[in-house]
């Protein structure tokens, strides 16, 4: 069989800075709002204290570990890496006029280790995190201001980064908002929804601002959005079920709708006025969201269920998005229902919506390794989740959808975004630390990481 795969598909994997990274404090690194999350994203915010040690203060100790990580990247054949840029390396509080030199010479040094491998770099501008001082001191994205902050750091990695970084993100999983405020916008518990999307119309001028800014500096570039791209369905084909479903799934393709069709939907002031949300949308930022996004991004984990009955509502609850489960789909050890299909359908969904090509930058199993007696771990389940979605986007490929490419989560174990802790892995790579931080970081390749190697080296006709 001839692969479905174009050339150039970009196989590789994506990491975020702040769940790798660590060394969260060294080379003039300012305080993150991910630093202050011990318990992960949907956790409690718990400001640290001097000398508390959370699971991300040394993560994977990627900031130290990265030649060799690399290296391990380069022989399973990946075109490209996608990982974050730590806002707070490059402006430890944010609101500085002038950059923090070590910081960017960190991401030089790691950019150049890439390109010695032909590893094209995709780089998120902000992975759910920004600088704790903006947080602190302005309100995060609850501020106006915060809009100039981040242009400023915008504009500075582009310009320093421009002959080195061709694809560029703006915010991860800008529409997790929603869900996780702090992290998300910065902004505390209990904010009120207008004050929730007013941080998160001030996130989408951003991000459009960050839009026009790469189109300047970087003109053969291409930067494009990022959404959480769970996808849903109606538990019946009750009519009120459908219609709900629609309006759930338009929670989170509205930031999608903004990004790439350069304005707001029709459909939104509706929800706005019904819900007596109040958001000040002045003339300027009108104009600025006129600037699109070349591409969609999008992370794909798990679909879920809509119902209009209550009853079956109650009973839900049954994954981190408070999904209904479907009782066609078996889920993973944290609720996550694995649904391939879902991922050609959700590919076949964004393509017809946008019309821009797709860019598939996070899915995979997190689940739980075992070290066998000779050394090896054996994560067949792992291949078979990573496989069959792989066929479905080969099929979506064949449907006509443009895919630009493809990294996996976690290609190697990472901290969990919304547990803080190492024990749930996507990694080919397993790396040695426990939930208590305690084990030697040493690397070690698992059963997928010669899967994947062949998957890529085939483009795809291992599959
Ligand atoms: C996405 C995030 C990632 C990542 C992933 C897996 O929502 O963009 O940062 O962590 O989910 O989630 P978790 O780590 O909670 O398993």
């Amino acid at each position: 069989m001839s692969s479905k795969f174009p050339d150039h598909f970009l196989w590789g994997g994506a990491v975020a800075a702040n769940q790798v990274e660590g060394a969260y404090q060294t080379d003039g690194k300012g305080l993150s709002t991910s630093d202050l999350q011990p318990q992960g994203i949907f956790g409690a915010v718990t400001p640290r204290v001097d000398g508390d040690s959370g699971i991300k203060d040394v993560a994977i100790d990627f900031y130290h570990r990265y030649p060799q990580d690399i290296a391990l990247f380069a022989e399973m054949g990946f075109k490209c890496l996608r990982t974050s840029i730590a806002w707070t390396r490059i402006f430890p509080q944010g609101d500085e006029e002038t950059p923090n030199e070590a910081g960017l010479a960190f991401y030089d040094r790691l950019f150049d280790e890439m390109a010695r491998y032909g590893i094209q770099p995709l780089i998120t501008l902000s992975h759910y995190e920004m600088p704790y001082g903006l947080a602190k001191k302005y309100g995060g994205w609850g501020n106006r201001k915060t809009i100039g902050f981040f242009e400023r750091y915008a504009r500075t990695v582009f310009e320093r980064y421009k002959h080195k970084v061709k694809h560029w993100l703006t915010f991860n999983e800008i529409n997790m908002s929603l869900h996780a405020p702090f992290t998300g916008v910065g902004l505390p518990e209990g904010s009120s929804k207008s004050e929730i999307y007013q941080a998160i119309h001030h996130q989408l001028v951003a991000s459009a601002k960050a839009v026009k800014a790469c189109h300047e500096i970087v003109p053969e570039g291409k930067i494009g959005n990022m959404l959480l791209g769970g996808i849903l369905y109606p538990l019946s084909c009750r009519p009120e079920d459908l219609l709900e479903t629609q309006r759930q799934n338009r929670d989170w393709l509205f930031f999608g709708d903004v990004q790439a069709r350069g304005g707001y939907p029709a459909y939104m002031k509706r929800y706005f006025r019904e819900n007596g949300i109040q958001v000040e949308i002045t003339a300027e930022d009108q104009q600025a969201l006129r600037e699109t996004i070349d591409f969609i991004s999008f992370s794909y984990y798990m679909s879920g269920c809509v119902t209009t009955d209550e009853a079956q509502n109650e009973t839900a609850r049954a994954n981190i998005l408070n999904m209904v489960p479907n009782p066609h789909l078996a889920s993973s050890e944290w609720g996550w229902q694995i649904d391939p299909i879902g991922l050609r359908y959700l590919l076949n969904v964004l393509y017809d919506r946008y019309q821009k090509p797709l860019f598939i930058v996070e899915n995979g199993l997190g689940a739980k390794d075992r070290i066998e007696a000779d050394g090896s771990i054996n994560d067949d389940y792992r291949i078979n989740y990573l496989n069959d979605h792989l066929v479905q986007v080969a099929e979506a490929i064949d449907d006509g959808v443009e895919v630009m490419g493809y990294t996996s989560w976690g290609p190697i174990d990472l901290v969990s975004a919304s547990k803080a802790e190492m024990s749930k892995r996507y990694g080919f790579i397993y790396v040695d630390r426990d939930d208590e931080g305690k084990g030697s970081l040493e690397r070690r390749r698992k059963k997928s990481f010669y899967w994947y190697r062949d998957v890529i080296q085939s483009n795809g006709n291992s599959l």
